[in-house]
């Protein structure tokens, strides 16, 4: 089902009306279980009229195999980084500091935000330096994210962990019609292929990715999920989850592994034109760095339960740079040996919800 994808992340279908558990496990053989963890939401301080957020970008360790501690990056130390959520037409100001011990950039990957605040190379900032940026929020609601953009170390800082969400609110009637409590029925995904190998090295280019031995695990906001299996238990019938890829050059493939559709509400970009059913396989799939959304709902309905009223269109999903594409699209070559790809993760029903 999965071959040739670098990576998959299929669900099931609610059994519950109320509280339906989910898993993510990989193959169903990973040896524990733990609580899909979710980035914390970064709080701002307002200060007048602004909101002013933190971001300490450091080294730290994190367990990307299992038993063993790999050389990280991190924003305040989290891996993947804090989650930032701003509404449409609230001025943002971002105090940020880089104690990495190298040049570094921050790039608000999908804003609408002047290029002098948008963490291009033109930008960086050296260790023990500070930068911050200004900028209202200047578009509708959205899922973005924010990672590294200097010139030559931009995969390796993101590889070692510099990457978070970016959620932007707004007040459309769109936006008030779907699931937004953070954490409980709106879930980041963030999923990342990382290549490492058997010490913990990570690596981030094409010398690395061919090393002897390299490794490529799916992490699932941060954890190993060929190690262990996630659980999540919905407290809404209706969940919204939000995926973004932020690996370096990875596809997956989301589908639920009950062969049902996901509805799809969006892009990158905005909210589709109106909620799409995606099937499960290859009809679903994202290049890296790509953001969208879908929502599942319960199994008793066969029409999409939402329609988001008098939103923009927006763009359907573009295939951009990748190392695998379904077949028949144009694309770079495969940035890394195609014996060994990411293995497939599933999520399945718990038990109980069988
Ligand atoms: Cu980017």
């Amino acid at each position: 089902m999965f071959s040739g994808a670098t990576g998959a992340f299929a669900g099931t279908a609610l059994t519950a009306a109320a509280w339906a558990p989910y898993v993510l496990a990989s193959d169903g053989s990973a040896a524990k279980t733990r609580p899909l963890p979710i980035p914390p939401l970064l709080r701002p301080r307002r200060r007048e009229g602004t909101s002013v957020f933190r971001l300490d970008m450091r080294r730290g360790t994190h367990e990307v195999l299992p038993g063993v501690r790999s050389n990280t990056m991190g924003f305040n130390g989290s891996f993947p980084g804090p989650t930032i959520r701003v509404r449409d037409r609230e001025r943002v100001r971002v105090e940020i500091t880089n104690h990495l011990g190298e040049d570094t950039t921050v790039h608000w990957h999908g804003a609408h935000v002047p290029p002098d605040v948008d963490g291009g190379m033109q930008t960086t900032f050296a260790n023990g330096n500070s930068w911050e940026p200004e900028f209202t929020v200047n578009q509708e609601a959205a899922t973005l994210w924010y990672h590294p953009h200097s010139m030559g170390t931009s995969s390796k800082q993101i590889a070692h962990g510099l990457a978070g969400m970016m959620i932007v609110d707004d007040d459309s009637a769109a936006s008030r019609a779907l699931p937004h409590r953070y954490g409980v029925d709106d879930i980041p995904v963030v999923l990342q292929c990382r290549a490492v190998d058997p010490a913990g090295a990570l690596k981030y280019d094409f010398t690395g990715y061919n090393e002897e031995g390299v490794l490529f695990p799916v992490l699932v906001n941060g954890v190993n999920v060929e190690d262990t299996t996630l659980t999540l238990r919905a407290a809404r019938s209706r969940l919204r989850l939000r995926f973004l890829n932020a690996s370096l050059t990875d596809v997956f493939t989301v589908s639920r592994a009950d062969g049902r559709p996901l509805t799809q509400i969006a892009t990158e970009a905005a909210y589709l034109p109106e909620a799409t059913e995606v099937e499960t396989r290859s009809a679903w799939w994202r290049p890296p760095a790509p953001r969208s959304s879908s929502t599942r709902r319960t199994p008793s309905s066969s029409k999409p339960w939402w329609r988001p009223p008098g939103s923009r269109a927006a763009a359907a999903p573009t295939p951009s740079c990748g190392s695998r594409r379904p077949t028949g699209t144009a694309g770079p070559p495969p940035s890394r040996p195609a014996s060994t790809p990411c293995r497939a993760s599933t999520l399945r029903p718990s038990p109980r919800a069988r």
